[in-house]
């Protein structure tokens, strides 16, 4: 809730310093954008690997690692597509990234962020994204609608996140592309596969599943596949080491 009342203010500000008009001017939002969920149908391990520096639930993950070379290296070791965290108070991330990241690499990108307004999509494909994420727990059905079917229009692809039943139930419509489960509970941070395993059987056939948080391992990935998942959102595991595209590689192999 903290974080979603900031985010309001955020947005009311940055708004007020660039008009959406100005953000249609940027090169990147003519662009051909790359989808994520068909290069996750036609992959064996669908890695989607974040760039995320600290969180609300572990604090510092990595100050030391530089984005472009983050999404170099992502890139080289065969990852489907990238997160990139652009929330600045809570997770050290800036739209500056996502920018870096796509100068740097030619993988759909995700802007990883509390979508709240319409004009962070306009912001996302700007910056050079390919992706959104809408977040169930904090929208109602007819935001996710209108923000799902604007995202649409701008050809971005959306990945919808959801924690249980009851969000799941509320946010099923023909304009998601994918389906997140967040293995991570919002309000204790505790981190369970079984959420992915329990709500796997719920989600219809035509969306793509993608599982996320608290993979730490590849047995993860294959305990999780025979479930329908084909997208598993990797953050810390990588994040927490020296070398993020060299920990995603032994993923990928
Ligand atoms: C990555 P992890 O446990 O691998 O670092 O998790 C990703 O799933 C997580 O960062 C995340 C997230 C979010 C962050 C999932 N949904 C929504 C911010 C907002």
């Amino acid at each position: 809730d903290k974080i979603v009342a900031d985010k309001r203010k955020e947005v009311d500000l940055r708004k007020s310093l660039i008009p959406m008009s100005q953000l249609e001017q940027s090169v990147l939002f003519d662009r051909q954008t790359f989808s994520l969920a068909n290069k996750l149908r036609n992959s064996q391990t669908g890695i989607i690997a974040e760039h995320k520096r600290r969180s609300p639930s572990k604090s510092v993950i990595n100050q030391n690692l530089n984005v472009f070379d983050v999404a170099k290296g992502y890139e080289d070791a065969g990852v489907c597509g990238m997160s990139v965290l652009t929330d600045g108070k809570y997770f050290g991330g800036s739209l500056d990234d996502l920018l870096t990241a796509r100068a740097s690499c030619n993988v759909p990108l995700l802007r990883k962020e509390f979508i709240i307004d319409e004009y962070q999509l306009l912001e996302a494909k700007a910056y050079g994204a390919d992706v959104i994420l809408l977040i169930a727990a904090i929208l109602t059905r007819n935001e996710i609608k209108q923000f799902s079917e604007f995202a649409k229009s701008l050809n971005l692809d959306v990945l919808l996140e959801v924690h249980n039943e009851e969000e799941l139930h509320k946010s099923i419509m023909p304009s998601l592309d994918m389906l997140g489960v967040n293995n991570r509970n919002l309000k204790t941070f505790d981190v369970s596969l079984e959420t992915s395993k329990r709500l796997s059987t719920l989600i219809p056939t035509d969306f793509v599943k993608v599982s996320e948080s608290g993979i730490s391992n590849i047995e993860a990935i294959k305990e999780l596949q025979p479930y329908g998942y084909q997208g598993f959102l990797i953050g810390e595991n990588f994040m927490k080491t020296d070398d993020a595209g060299e920990s995603a590689k032994q993923f990928i192999k």
